[in-house]
Parts: structure tokens; sequence; C-alpha cells
């Protein structure tokens, strides 16, 4: 099927019709394949699943819809401001499409907005920080169990080691020897795994994100506001410390997460505190004591898990994330274990900053 034909099958599937239609990429996700699709009168964002990462579609897209239905509730009573992302059914009432073996659904265009894949200033991650508080406090008051572990163990750091552990067992590609370093870097990480285990258990369990990367979030073109909080594939259960960490992962380098100049990768101190002051506020009359304390280790665990997984990635040749080359997604590992670095060198700093709000 050619990209045309594409995308008049699925204008016609969603009641756009045959005219004018044109289709485009947009966004710069490493699992779906995400489209703008567009008839003279109406516009959709149509996204192929991916079902080799997100094997149970139907679970996928049920979760995404039960936070839409809630969130919407809540927007109604005047609870919740930002926009919400509404699923779109097919003309045949469904909210997922199969079309020669491909899964898609889609997603009425949010416009007036635009995403940005790093932040420009600390005024920007606090109104982002500020959006993904404000979602997980909407989330509060919803029952977290009612999702589907669609990815179970997400952000399980010692599954992740065990993944990597198997990789480096298998050697599939033969990449292991010229990684020697990045696998040593890691090994010395793995005590965090018994951080985490004696911390998780003090958290409460909560209706999570667990991909609170920026661009994840839609500004408005207009203001300096935040839009919307959108890709809503990963929420399920889990905690929170994970959704500021992976704040801190995507907002405080100045660098893209797959830049090579490894000498500019560093944690911008005002991006961390405007994080810290954003997402807290929202959440001040829920977050717990230990809640906030964990955020530390929140931070550490999602820089260095996003390399372990990148890195585990190349290793086994390249099967989950979507690379642009060769090499990309070591690349990516390599910048994130030195975003980790940086973290670990300005912790000090750090810790003052988070616990002074
Ligand atoms: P992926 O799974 O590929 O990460 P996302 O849902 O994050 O998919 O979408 C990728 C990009 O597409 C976003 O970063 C954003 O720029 C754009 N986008 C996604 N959904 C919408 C929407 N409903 N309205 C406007 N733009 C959107
Ligand atoms: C993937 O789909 P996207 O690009 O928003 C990944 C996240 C990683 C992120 C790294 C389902 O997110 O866990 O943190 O890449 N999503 C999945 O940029 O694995
Ligand atoms: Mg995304």
């Amino acid at each position: 099927m050619t990209y045309q034909e594409q995308a008049l099958a699925l204008s016609t599937s969603y009641g756009l019709g045959q005219q004018g239609i044109s289709i485009k990429p947009i966004g710069n996700g490493h699992i779906n394949t995400t489209l703008l699709l567009q008839s003279p009168s109406s516009s959709l964002v149509v996204q192929k699943l991916n079902t080799s990462v997100f094997p149970d579609i139907p679970n996928l897209v049920n979760n995404a819809r039960l936070i839409e239905k809630h969130l919407t509730e809540k927007k109604q009573n005047a609870e919740y401001e930002l926009s919400v992302i509404k699923h779109v059914a097919t003309a045949e009432h469904n909210y997922y499409l199969t079309l020669n073996g491909e899964n898609w659904r889609a997603l009425e265009f949010i416009g007036g907005s635009y995403s940005q894949d790093v932040v420009e200033n600390k005024q920007q991650a606090r109104i982002a920080a500020s959006a993904f508080g404000q979602f997980a406090k909407a989330l509060d008051d919803f029952d977290a169990k009612q999702l589907v572990d669609v990815i179970p163990n997400f952000h399980n750091l010692a599954m992740r080691f065990n993944m990597f552990d198997d990789v480096i067992e298998r050697n599939p590609c033969q990449r292991v020897v010229e990684c020697a370093a990045e696998i040593e870097f890691c090994q010395s990480v793995r005590p965090l795994v018994n951080e985490v285990a004696k911390l998780e258990p003090k958290l409460p369990l909560r209706a999570c994100h667990n991909d609170t990367k920026i661009n994840n979030m839609l500004f408005c073109n207009k203001q300096d506001t935040a839009k919307a909080v959108i890709d809503l594939d990963t929420c399920m259960p889990g905690y929170w410390m994970y959704d500021f960490g992976d704040m801190v992962r995507t907002f405080c380098s100045p660098e893209e997460e797959d830049s090579t100049a490894l000498d500019k990768v560093t944690v911008r101190e005002e991006i961390f505190e405007a994080i810290v002051q954003g997402y807290v506020e929202p959440l001040k009359e829920v977050l717990t004591e230990a809640e906030k304390e964990s955020f530390w280790l929140g931070a550490k665990v999602m820089c260095f898990m996003i390399g372990l997984r990148f890195l585990t990635d190349h290793l086994d040749g390249d099967n989950y994330f979507t690379i642009h080359h060769k090499n990309h997604n070591l690349e990516r590992a390599r910048n994130q274990f030195a975003l980790y670095r940086e973290l670990i060198r300005k912790e000090t700093r750090l810790k003052q900053i988070l616990f002074a709000a």
C-alpha cells in the first residue's frame, strides 16, 4: 500500500471522504508512527501502533479512553484546565482498526499547539512540569487498578537489568566487546536496584503517565501556557517518582536525547528547580513525605534506566526503539549515561533545591 492509498483507506474509515486528503508524519516518537491526516474540513492524528511493544491493543486503547473519560468529567466540573486527548471512532464505531494487518487509532488533532524536544528556558520547564502535575492531580481519585499493565514491569529496574544480562549472554550481534566501557559503567550502577527495592514499598501506587518526556505535552501557540498532556499509551499503575524523574531526564539537558556532544550534556539547575516547583504545586495536598523524598531516586533511576534500555536494544540489534542511523541507540545510551553522571556530580546542590521546595 502506498502512502496515499493508506491515507485514503484511513480517511474512508474515519469518514473524512476522498477529496483533498493529505497525510504527513508528525513528532519524534520512538515507538509508534504518528501522522497528521487532513481533509479540507478536518484534521486527525492517526497512529500506527507498534504491536511488538504493545501486544494488547484493546487494553492499550481502553486504558487511554478510561483516562480520557475521567479527565473530561474533571474538565466539565472545572477541576482540570488542560485540553483532553479525545479518541475518535471509525465510521463503524471502533476505537482501533486493522488495515493490511496493521493496527491504527485516531485522536482529535489539538490545534494551536506545538511540542518541543528540548526545553528552552525555565518558564517552559515550569509550565510543562505543572501540566504533568495537574494531570497527576486530576487522576488522584481515579482507581489506578482499572488500568491494565500493558507493558508489565515497565519501570522495573531489576527487570531491565535482567534483560541486559540476557542480551550480554546471547550477544546476538557480536556488539558486546565494542561496548565494554558502557557495559562496565552499567555494572557499576547495579546497586541502584537495592535503593529502589528499599524505597518502593513505602510509596503509594498511583495512576501514572510513565512517559513524561517533554515532547509528550503540547504548549499553546499563542501564550506561554500548557495546552495538553498527550501520549497516554503507558498510563499504568506506578510511582510518581518516575514521572518526576522522566521530566528531569528530558527537560534538564540543553542537548537532545541522542546528541553526541557529550561535553554539553548537563543538568541545568534552574530547570531542575522549575520542574520541582511546577510539579509539586498542583500536588501539594496529596503528595506524601515519602513520595517527595523519592523524587531524587526517581531522577537517578530514569536517567540511568532509559540509557540501559537504549544500550540493551543496541546490543540486541535495535529491535525496540526506532533508529535513524547505525549506532543510534548506542549514541542515545552514551548521552543518557553522561546525563546520569552529571546528575550525580550535582547531587548536593540538586537535593538542596528539591528539599527547599
Ligand atoms: P508517539 O507514541 O509517537 O510518541 P505521541 O502521541 O507522543 O506519539 O505523538 C507524537 C507527536 O505528535 C507529539 O509529540 C506531538 O507533537 C504530536 N501530537 C500527538 N498527538 C497530538 C494531538 N492530539 N494534537 C496535536 N499534536 C499531536
Ligand atoms: C519511548 O514513544 P516515546 O518516544 O514517547 C519509550 C519510553 C522512553 C522514550 C525514550 C513504550 O517513548 O519509555 O522513555 O522512548 N516508550 C515505550 O525517549 O517504551
Ligand atoms: Mg510520545
